[in-house]
């Protein structure tokens, strides 16, 4: 196969630019006419054609300051029309282009460009989709006024662009027709179109300078109920973004509409952010306090995307980072804001170590501003993303709250309306600060997790050396490694929780700035014994190597000042303890752990948001960030042993937390969401009891909410057989209609570790409410399968490995983007046995073998068997 590889050291600025768009499109399922008139500008002195893009696009009709232009022949200098290009002769430097192309959202499942979605047309142009509906510049750094008609049938009353709609009417055949003006000028991946028929609920929002926006919710008939949270967090996020960024919303109406066929999460359409109806749908009958949290976030991700990828946007694709690490850091601080600090770092740093971590240590391992790139709907990563978010953190943490607050300022005053690069951004928060940045900007260049290590050393005088030490190791793409710049939250503990300083003074303020291999900084002990907490809060996007005792993770625990440190040192002890159960599967923990976790309960009982999160056993993917060479069956077998040990040993103590919270009638508000939280997570433990059986069935039938029924759901897996297939059963009849909420059943089934899981995936791929070419409903079914059961997916017959591929070659025929997404846990294999690895590659090798394969399959499968 041959494909291309982009290069980010060969961006070169466009050749011509295009100041307007004035886009005319007749709706039609198979026949969709799209006229594009531009006003285009030739950029310096060249003679070079207009070549634009466009992906199997045909041309009806092709002008140039109206005069006709025929396709090129023999006797004819005229346009050469390519399955991905149009290349246009033409000498002149400014001239309007007219042309006439056709495209069938219809036959579109790939769900890029303009698609129709159950019923309704919408379009989806980031990263290159735009190419799909219209011959264009289709790069972010091309920027243009867009005006837009949208013409339609009467059963599509709603017909939606961006910015401000300026003109409507009736046509003589019936159809009717509105017209939208965006006066901001905009790269075309954040054009939107959507024509339906919806429920709208409507709103309206001041902005601190008095401006009212217009604020519309288009959903789905019938579910306008659930869209009131969503509209209320949207608010929320307009009027955080004011308080804390000093952003106000800049165009009279903000749309949101939910739909059911969406590859992602949502985007960020200058004024017309298409969603998920995933990230939209909300209410307590049918969404869980997760899917509560989830709404409000992807609400204000994109909105906040209108002032940091909107109003600044990405000079090239390799720049993605600049706007996504930047959003997702701004919508953890909101949502920290909103709800919880300390849930939601957990919930972040639980994300890098799970899914970060691995995609470092896997063939697709990249900077957080890759270099090459063949297909760019891979790199929408958890690294582009959630490290992003991170190095974005960091320099949060090394400005300080001001000068990072003055940083985004003069990002804003010397960028705002350009197509800028990470530097741009790095040099902005350079004004704003005395350190300096040079090496700090390495996080963009150098992929990979560093590793801390601390070791302690004992000198004369009763003092103690502390060495902190780094190491980045090698990664498929990048082989030399440099130190890096990190901030490191530290609290050195004595055994009664007594905090020491060092006497070097290199901590400041709980913090050490590690910029060199390594450093070493001595603390006066006088005979005691110290306990050093690294990485406080997940300081810097690294993984710690820190050979502590089991009685300094309990002194840790009890006495940290930092609630992060304190839950960490928690999952340390589980992990030793799993450890020790890999090791010897008989062995039996050793007394005093139980005794310091059942003190700890006792003491916490109060805290339950801590005690909630406390009590979480380390998933089996992030154990296996921290071993290599994983067998799966023996993983699993100690952590599984783990977990009935521990409901067992602490089985009073469980009993004792989940006596003590009440259950009280559903509201979402943090401390009832903590409350269940703690609540289900206990179930759960003592649902490995069989005495305890009745409390499982009693909070299913008892709930009067998603989050308790799912919750005893969840924890009926522990259950006998017949208690959980009668729980499903009775969940399955009650929203067989709902096909978001069914997908919590589908992804439940899909993660049974049980036998007969392939007949079982089968049925739910028969079931009335399944499609494969609904993302949402692949995702549960078989992305929950491929990553998240992985005693089957690994399963030494090679039997998962296969399904997956199996399943992955009909998929990418029709969406190749969720196809690459779902394919992540096949390619990483480095971190498994010989034996996993070897039944892996051989799937990873059918598939690359396979004839027709899409790009984006390719790309992470041939990288994974380079
Ligand atoms: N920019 C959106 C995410 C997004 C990216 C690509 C998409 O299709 C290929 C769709 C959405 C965001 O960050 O929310
Ligand atoms: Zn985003």
């Amino acid at each position: 196969m041959s494909v291309q590889i982009k290069r980010r050291a060969d961006y070169k600025p466009p050749a011509f630019l295009i100041t307007t768009v004035d886009l005319h499109v007749t709706l039609h399922p198979t026949d969709t006419r799209v006229i594009s008139t531009l006003k285009v500008t030739r950029q310096g002195s060249h003679n070079q054609p207009l070549v634009l893009d466009g992906d199997n696009l045909p041309v009806h009709k092709l002008l140039i300051d109206n005069a006709p232009l025929a396709a090129k022949s023999d006797d004819n200098d005229g346009y050469i029309l390519t399955d991905s290009s149009l290349s246009i002769p033409v000498d002149k430097n400014e001239f309007t282009l007219y042309i006439e192309t056709s495209i069938a959202p219809d036959n579109n499942k790939a769900l890029e460009g303009l698609y129709l979605s159950g019923g309704a047309y919408c379009t989806q142009c980031e990263a290159e989709g735009f190419r799909r509906i219209t011959f264009f510049l289709d790069r972010p750094d091309v920027l243009s006024v867009y005006t837009v008609t949208v013409v339609g049938d009467e059963k599509y009353p709603m017909l939606l662009s961006n910015g401000n709609p300026v003109d409507k009417g009736q046509l003589s055949d019936g159809k009717h027709f509105v017209k939208w003006h965006d006066p901001h000028p905009k790269p075309c991946y954040l054009f939107a179109l959507v024509a339906g028929d919806f429920d709208l609920l409507t709103d309206s929002y001041t902005t601190m300078s008095g401006k009212e926006v217009a604020l519309e919710l288009y959903v789905d008939k019938g579910k306008k109920h659930q869209g009131t949270f969503a509209l209320e967090s949207l608010k929320r996020a307009m009027k955080w973004d004011e308080d804390v960024f000093g952003l106000e919303y800049d165009l009279d109406i903000y749309m949101i509409v939910a739909v059911d066929f969406f590859n992602m999460g949502a985007m960020e359409n200058k004024g017309l952010n298409v969603f998920n109806s995933k990230f939209v749908l909300a209410d307590q009958d049918t969404a869980t306090d997760d899917d509560f949290f989830n709404v409000e976030a992807v609400i204000a991700h994109e909105y906040f995307h209108n002032w940091t990828g909107n109003r600044v946007t990405c000079r090239d694709w390799f720049q993605l980072s600049l706007k996504e690490g930047l959003t997702v850091f701004r919508d953890q601080q909101f949502s920290a804001d909103m709800t919880s600090e300390l849930s939601n770092r957990i919930k972040h740093v639980r994300v890098m170590r799970e899914h970060q971590f691995s995609e470092d240590a896997s063939a697709m391992s990249h900077p957080i501003r890759p270099d090459e790139v063949i297909e760019m709907n891979n790199f929408y990563t958890v690294t582009v993303y959630d490290k992003g978010a991170e190095v974005i953190r960091m320099f949060h943490t090394l400005l300080g709250v001001d000068g990072f607050r003055q940083g985004m300022d003069e990002y804003f005053r010397r960028h705002d309306g350009q197509a800028v690069t990470c530097d741009d951004f790095v040099s902005a928060m350079q004004s704003a600060t005395s350190l300096d940045l040079s090496q700090f900007s390495l996080w963009y260049s150098q992929s990979g997790t560093p590793v801390i290590s601390v070791e302690q050393q004992e000198l004369e005088n009763g003092k103690v050396q502390f060495t902190l030490s780094q190491r980045t190791p090698k990664t498929s793409d990048q082989h030399d490694k440099q130190p890096l710049y990190m901030p490191i939250n530290i609290e050195i503990i004595g055994q009664g929780g007594e905090l020491y300083s060092d006497n070097e003074g290199v901590i400041n303020d709980g913090m050490v700035i590690l910029d060199k291999e390594s450093m070493s900084f001595t603390v006066d002990a006088s005979g005691n014994v110290l306990t050093p907490a690294v990485l406080g809060n997940f300081s810097a996007p690294a993984k710690v190597d820190n050979p502590l005792s089991t009685e300094s993770l309990l002194t840790i625990f009890k006495h940290g000042k930092d609630a992060f440190n304190r839950w960490d040192a928690m999952q340390s002890i589980y992990d030793r303890c799993i450890r020790e159960l890999e090791q010897s599967p008989e062995a039996s923990i050793d007394e005093n752990i139980w005794v310091g976790i059942r003190s700890a309960i006792s003491r916490e009982i109060d805290n339950v948001e801590l005690l909630g999160e406390c009590l979480v056993i380390p998933s089996f993917e992030t154990l296996c960030q921290l071993r290599t060479s994983v067998d799966v069956a023996e993983l699993s077998k100690a952590r599984t042993e783990f977990c009935h040990q521990f409901a067992q040993q602490l089985e009073a103590a469980l009993l004792d937390v989940f006596n003590s919270i009440e259950s009280k009638p559903y509201s979402y508000e943090q401390s009832a969401v903590n409350q269940r939280r703690c609540k289900n997570v206990v179930l759960a433990h003592l649902a490995l009891l069989p005495q305890y059986e009745h409390l499982v069935t009693e909070q299913f039938e008892a709930s009067d909410n998603m989050t308790d029924t799912l919750g005893a759901l969840r924890s009926a897996q522990f259950c006998r057989k017949e208690v959980f297939d009668s729980l499903m059963a009775k969940f399955e009849q009650r929203y067989n209609k709902d096909p978001l909420v069914l997908d919590k059943w589908f992804a439940l089934h899909a993660t049974q570790p049980t036998k007969d899981i392939f007949a079982t995936i089968t049925m739910l791929c028969e079931h009335p409410q399944f499609t494969m070419s609904n993302p949402n409903r692949v995702r549960s079914v078989i992305g929950s399968f491929a990553f998240y059961n992985s005693e089957m997916f690994h399963a030494l017959d090679g039997s998962g490995y296969k399904f997956v591929a199996d399943y992955l070659l009909k998929l990418d025929k029709l969406n190749p983007q969720v196809a690459a997404r779902i394919v992540t846990p096949l390619t990483q294999w480095q971190g498994f046995a010989s034996q996993h690895q070897r039944l892996m590659k051989e799937q990873l090798g059918r598939l690359l073998n396979h004839k027709g394969l899409s790009k984006d399959v390719f790309e992470k499968v041939s990288k994974s068997l380079a």
